[in-house]
């Protein structure tokens, strides 16, 4: 039986074999956050030689990055990538997904948004058949918390401050709990029309292009 970590390890050592053959030295590759990634980056670094660098969506893997030697460049310098990379907290199977869990999701959905395609790289107990069982993170103006909650509550969501959280936008966090997403674009869209909030977790406007999925039968892909 493989613990999560070797799933995660698996889905990370996946993404690499997936995304190799496609390095060329001026590609530059959109890396995101969290326990799946850090494992994508450890395996990524034996390699550095044959791209360019990377992109970031937090401190936390840049600083990962920078310590293994791939150069990370601010997303201002950059154009475009073939690839943005990164986990998810759910994804359902028209590869929706829900992000945030890590606190990273505004910078997360902006460098995957000059990507061309997202690979997500996720263990079996991530796939869900409806979004929200997982509380789906809001990134908020601090001056606009409780207007921005009592209009999630108003939705039907129960928001609660990450408390003692502040982003690398230093911004809040409300980590909404009690939905059951069944329209994952249109309520997106909703939310991005709240005025205070800055993000929220839900990409689905925008989702993954391909998902490496870990299981105890070997990694599969979902398209
Ligand atoms: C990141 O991956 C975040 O959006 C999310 O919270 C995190 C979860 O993945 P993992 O289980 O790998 O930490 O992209």
């Amino acid at each position: 039986m493989l613990t999560q970590t070797e799933l995660k390890r698996n889905a990370a050592a996946a993404a690499i074999e997936f995304v190799l053959p496609q390095l060329t030295p001026s590609t530059v590759l959109g890396v995101g956050t969290g326990s799946t990634v850090d494992l994508f980056i450890d395996a990524l670094a034996p390699h550095k030689h044959r791209f360019r660098g990377a992109v970031s969506s937090s401190e936390r893997s840049s600083a990962r990055m920078a310590a293994l030697g791939i150069p990370v460049f601010d997303l201002n310098e950059i154009p475009s990538m073939p690839w943005y990379v990164d986990g998810a907290d759910e994804v359902d199977h028209e590869l929706n997904m829900i992000k945030g869990g890590g606190g990273a999701l505004t910078r997360e959905k902006i460098v995957a948004s000059v990507a061309e395609r997202f690979l997500c790289i996720v263990d079996e107990s991530k796939l869900v058949r409806v979004l929200g069982k997982f509380p789906l993170p809001v990134e908020v103006i601090p001056m606009a918390r409780e207007v921005v909650a009592r209009r999630l509550a108003a939705l039907g969501g129960k928001p609660a401050l990450r408390e003692g959280y502040v982003t690398d936008n230093g911004c809040q966090i409300l980590d909404v709990s009690g939905l059951a997403i069944d329209a994952p674009a249109r309520f997106e869209a909703e939310l991005n029309n709240i005025p205070g909030v800055v993000c929220c977790g839900l990409f689905a406007i925008a989702g993954a292009d391909v998902v490496l999925m870990s299981t105890q039968q070997g990694v599969r892909q979902l398209t």
